[in-house]
């Protein structure tokens, strides 16, 4: 049996890739526990420094695999989704937002539903030139899950989100662009190489420092400034006490390029 999700560890980059081809990466729950676990995993590992999360095959991932799902009977339909949504899909989102470590989204095809809410969650999106988004919960009469809801107006603003909410259609990677849905568009050929590039980049920065900007933006999103500008204070001080701050001062008055090691 091939594993449903890969991971991989290099130059402190976490690489991981879901891994149902056959399926366009389709969330079955094995992946969507596989993806939640790795997810943590990745947080834990003081070696990790930086995540990418990216689809084998043709696709990123279209969502939920709805051939694991009964149409049949209300009740069980219902009891089923509300599992999958607490135990996996809520967890995947939470991590992806608060994980004090950068998360990369390599979105190398169509990302349809929580696939999209995936890359959304994400901090960063690079996308395949052929690469599309798909908002298509509400196209099977589903709401946004997976942080959608409160993830795309935060990228698109709040009256673009509730069109590609309510009326879902395929978002090209150039228009992801223009709307602030990616970050970068490269040539598919050239997908991996510039991920990797740009995720190793962080994996050598100040993690601390990265882990608390992504914290104190995080928190800043549904808090006031008096309480933003207290929990800024607070980790300004712990980044205060790191190896990187020390040595980059060092370094830069020496005019020479800082050496980051994330502690
Ligand atoms: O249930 C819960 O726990 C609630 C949580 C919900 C979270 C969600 O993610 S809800 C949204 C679920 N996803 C979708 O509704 C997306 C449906 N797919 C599409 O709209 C399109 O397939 C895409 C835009 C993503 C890609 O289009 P395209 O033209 O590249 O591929 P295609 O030809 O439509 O699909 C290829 C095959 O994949 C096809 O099967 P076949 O005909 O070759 O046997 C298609 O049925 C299958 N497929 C695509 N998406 C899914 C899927 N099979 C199962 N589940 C899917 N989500």
């Amino acid at each position: 049996m091939p594993q449903p999700l890969l991971f991989e560890l290099s130059d402190g980059v976490a690489t991981l890739t879901l891994n149902r081809p056959e399926r366009l990466n389709a969330l079955n729950r094995e992946l969507r526990v596989a993806l939640r676990d790795a997810l943590q995993q990745a947080w834990d590992d003081p070696e990790v420094r930086a995540v990418v999360v990216t689809g084998a095959g043709r696709a990123f991932c279209v969502g939920q695999d709805l051939r694991d799902r009964d149409p049949d009977t209300a009740a069980p339909r219902a009891d089923a989704i509300s599992r999958s949504v607490v135990e996996e899909y809520n967890p995947i989102a939470s991590t992806l937002l608060t994980m004090p470590k950068p998360v990369v989204a390599m979105v190398n095809g169509p990302a349809a539903g929580a696939g999209a809410a995936i890359a959304f969650a994400s901090d960063f999106r690079i996308m395949a030139d052929d690469a599309s988004y798909t908002m298509a919960f509400s196209g099977i009469g589903l709401t946004a899950d997976t942080a959608a809801s409160w993830t795309l107006p935060r990228l698109v603003g709040h009256a673009k989100a509730t069109e590609l909410l309510m009326l879902p259609s395929s978002v090209p990677a150039e228009r992801a662009l223009e709307l602030g849905m990616a970050n970068r568009v490269v040539l598919k050929h050239d997908l991996a190489r510039v991920t990797r590039e740009f995720a190793r980049e962080l994996a050598e920065g100040p993690t601390v420092a990265l882990g608390a900007i992504k914290q104190s933006m995080h928190f800043g999103a549904s808090h006031g400034v008096d309480e933003t500008l207290a929990l800024e204070h607070e980790l300004q001080v712990r980044c205060a006490t790191t190896q990187d701050y020390g040595n980059a001062v060092v370094a830069f008055l020496a005019k020479e390029q800082p050496v980051f090691r994330g502690v």
